[in-house]
């Protein structure tokens, strides 16, 4: 790279971040559930002035993060602090977020942050800001490779959820009276998020635990996570397994299971030959909802109120109190189906 042409480029990726750095201070006030002036100070461990606390999302359009954000304005609501609520898609969004915070006076930040191997990044912004940090979902990757323990962590059992799903749609599959002749299972994967990694290898294990051959498990890797991606990523396998006749779908979440029922639907796969079963819970009511049942059979849902809720009042306890929260928490999820839905997103505060 040649000299202007460096200096233009750093001169605009700083500007860039001035601009995003306005832009979260903006999106930041409009967010806040109560926008009284911050404390200045966040003090060594304990804290009696007013608390001020982040909560970051990586994707803010998925409506998983939607009900964490939800439960989290609950606890700042039933806890007495100030919660600023921070969408931010790139790392260049997250660490001009995080100046944006210190600057306004927080306390302590819950992330689950677009990009695992930003961690250093972050723990350095964060220590160097005073801010106290809890990873939620997706876990900091070090600079080794490594999943950064040492950063306080609340995310899903990941292999046992995916597990749960493997047996599910085994369990399916037997009651449909399906041979693995004609079956096959289409699982889209996002091997560059652990979490994500673990959900769909937990999967395939309990099929093939279940009896299920390896080799009719195909792979659909999304190149972004959400439905578009999904999407296009079944597309592909389809294009290649035309003479598959029965489906099971599984994947990382809910949204890589709609795109791969949305993919075979665009492909005239009857709804009756295939089953999918999604991750998360919250991104599929609408789908369990239609007057017409899909090839889309259910969910695990997760406790969106552990990851928001519980998150935040560990954060503020630990700033308030000086109690540490465990370094590691993992939640459980539990299946919802067309039959159970409406009582079991009750039962869990997800819907009136
Ligand atoms: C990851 C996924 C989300 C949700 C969460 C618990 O962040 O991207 O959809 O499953 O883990």
């Amino acid at each position: 790279m040649n000299f202007p042409f460096a200096f233009a480029v750093r001169l605009r990726s700083h500007l860039a971040i001035a601009l995003l750095s306005l832009a979260a201070l903006v999106a930041g006030c409009n967010q806040s559930s109560d926008p009284s002036p911050p404390a200045r100070n966040a003090g060594p461990s304990t804290a009696s002035g007013p608390i001020r606390l982040g909560f970051l999302v990586k994707q803010p359009e998925e409506p998983w993060f939607q009900l964490e954000w939800r439960f989290a304005d609950q606890a700042a609501k039933e806890l007495g602090f100030t919660l600023v609520k921070i969408g931010a898609t790139d790392g260049e969004k997250v660490l001009a977020a995080i100046d944006n915070m210190a600057a306004g006076g927080a306390q302590g930040l819950v992330i689950c942050t677009p990009d695992t191997r930003l961690g250093p990044a972050i723990v350095a912004k964060a220590g160097a800001a005073n801010l106290k940090l809890i990873s939620v979902d997706d876990q900091f990757v070090g600079s080794d490779g490594q999943p950064m323990k040492q950063v306080h962590h609340l995310r899903i059992s990941a292999r046992k959820i995916g597990e749960s799903v493997g047996q599910t749609l085994t369990a399916e599959m037997k009651k449909r009276g399906w041979t693995p002749a004609t079956t096959a299972v289409a699982m889209v994967t996002f091997d560059e998020l652990a979490t994500a990694k673990e959900r769909t290898d937990g999967a395939a294990d309990a099929l093939v635990a279940g009896g299920f051959p390896r080799e009719r498990i195909f792979r659909a890797p999304e190149r972004t996570p959400d439905i578009p991606g999904a999407f296009e990523a079944m597309n592909t396998l389809l294009t290649q397994k035309s003479d598959v006749k029965h489906w099971l779908v599984c994947g990382v979440n809910d949204n890589a299971v709609l795109g791969g029922i949305r993919a075979l639907e665009g492909r005239g796969v009857p709804i009756e030959n295939a089953v999918g079963i999604g991750i998360n819970g919250t991104d599929c009511i609408v789908e369990l909802e239609k007057a017409r049942p899909t090839s889309f059979y259910g969910s695990m849902l997760l406790s969106a109120k552990a990851h928001g809720y519980q998150t935040s009042e560990m954060l503020y306890k630990w700033i308030k109190d000086g109690v540490a929260p465990p370094l590691d928490t993992r939640t459980v999820g539990v299946l919802i189906t067309r039959e159970n839905f409406r009582q079991v997103l009750k039962e869990q505060g997800v819907r009136e």
